[in-house]
């Protein structure tokens, strides 16, 4: 199972920089706007010390890590909903990933050009934001009425669906999106999530900046928000990409954030990571969190959750504590799970099947 995150915002901010620095492909990056206009797809590992404590521990011969997908999209200029830039093209590719990394603009350098003449992040957010509403209510008032024949026909699911969808209205009227209307009113959550809306998936903001100083409006506006950021300078985390940990070190560069971004997006997507283990490979596997045990088996092999028996478990620092697994058993800290439970992040887990 591997998902996928959309790297959105206006052009020329930086978006296939980061991808580059992502994934180490090479795309091309560019000043002028538009550079992009097919998205480039990229694989990235997720970072997890877990996982080479436990190789480490076990002497594991290959260390297989989670992926996760991102995807470099073309920029987004205001008029996108009414087909301006790459207007639509642009809107169906976002349609198709699960959660959105925003980079916005906050470094300041006359030679990029800017397609809105002058740096202002907080004015570049609601422009992406604001056509991304607008698709939606189009979406959202289309399928209203659709509805109206059968809710006048008191079917019971378009009267349900009718509510959910009139208070969203009301709500994006205000510049809300469908995901914030979904945390408040969780009652309408499955009638919005058949939408497919583009305002109802998860929203991580990269604020690109050279200083904190240059992103701290957008900042403040983030918060005021409640949506989740990283504050970066891309061009220089993609020269970093290219170095080693020790020549970053020689250099006295600081950390790459790189990392955290990954992190932060694997968690905004309410995903977890769960271990196999042995002297073969030691495995990180991803599972939506509050997923069973059968279900998390059948991401290891489709086969295993129909004939999933019951799981050995052991929480991953209580292994490595323990050293090895009979040390681990002698201690009594591996449990036997069955099919009702829900398992956690970090735990390593050995499937009995039929
Ligand atoms: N000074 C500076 N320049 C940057 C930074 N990030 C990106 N750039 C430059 O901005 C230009 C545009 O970068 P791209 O990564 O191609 O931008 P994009 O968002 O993919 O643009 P489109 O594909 O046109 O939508 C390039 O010349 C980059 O080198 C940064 O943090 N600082
Ligand atoms: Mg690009």
């Amino acid at each position: 199972m591997s998902l996928s995150i959309g790297i959105i915002g206006l052009p020329n901010v930086g978006k296939s920089t980061l991808f580059s620095a992502l994934t180490k492909k090479k795309v091309d990056a560019a000043n002028y706007p538009f550079c992009t206009i097919d998205p480039n797809v990229g694989i990235v590992k997720v970072p997890d010390v877990r996982l080479q404590q436990l190789a480490g521990a076990f002497s594991s011969a290959k260390t297989i890590p989670t992926i996760i997908e991102f995807v470099d999209i073309a920029g987004l200029v205001r008029g996108a909903s009414k087909g301006e830039g790459l207007g639509n093209k642009f809107l169906a590719h976002i349609r198709e990933v699960d959660a959105i990394v925003h980079v916005v603009r906050c470094f300041h350098n006359a030679d990029i050009i800017h397609v809105d003449e002058y740096v202002d992040p907080i004015r570049d957010m609601e422009t992406v934001h604001t056509e991304l509403l607008i698709k939606d209510l189009e979406t959202i008032e289309r399928r209203l009425r659709g509805l109206e024949k059968e809710a006048r026909a008191h079917n019971k699911k378009a009267i349900a669906d009718k509510e959910a969808f009139e208070g969203l209205l009301a709500q994006m009227d205000k510049g809300i999106s469908a995901f914030s209307y979904m945390e408040e009113h969780p009652e309408h959550k499955e009638s919005v999530k058949e939408l497919f809306l583009l305002t109802a998936k998860p929203v991580l903001y990269l604020f690109n900046a050279d200083t904190e100083e240059d992103a701290k409006k957008a900042i403040e506006y983030a918060k005021e928000k409640e949506i989740p950021y990283v504050i970066m300078g891309i061009k220089e985390e993609y020269e970093m990409a290219g170095l080693t940990a020790e020549e970053l070190k020689e250099l006295g560069m600081p950390l790459p954030k790189l990392p955290l971004l990954v992190t932060k997006s694997y968690s905004m997507l309410n995903l977890i990571t769960f271990f196999t283990t042995g002297p073969d490979e030691t495995r990180a596997w991803t599972i939506v969190k509050g997923m069973k045990a059968p279900e998390a088996a059948g991401v290891i092999h489709s086969d295993f959750k129909e004939k999933f028996i019951r799981a050995a478990v052991i929480e991953c620092k209580k292994l490595l504590e323990a050293g090895s697994i009979p040390d681990a058993m002698a201690r009594g800290w591996i449990r036997t799970e069955g099919k009702d439970y829900i398992v956690h992040d970090g735990d390593v887990m050995e499937i009995r099947h039929g």
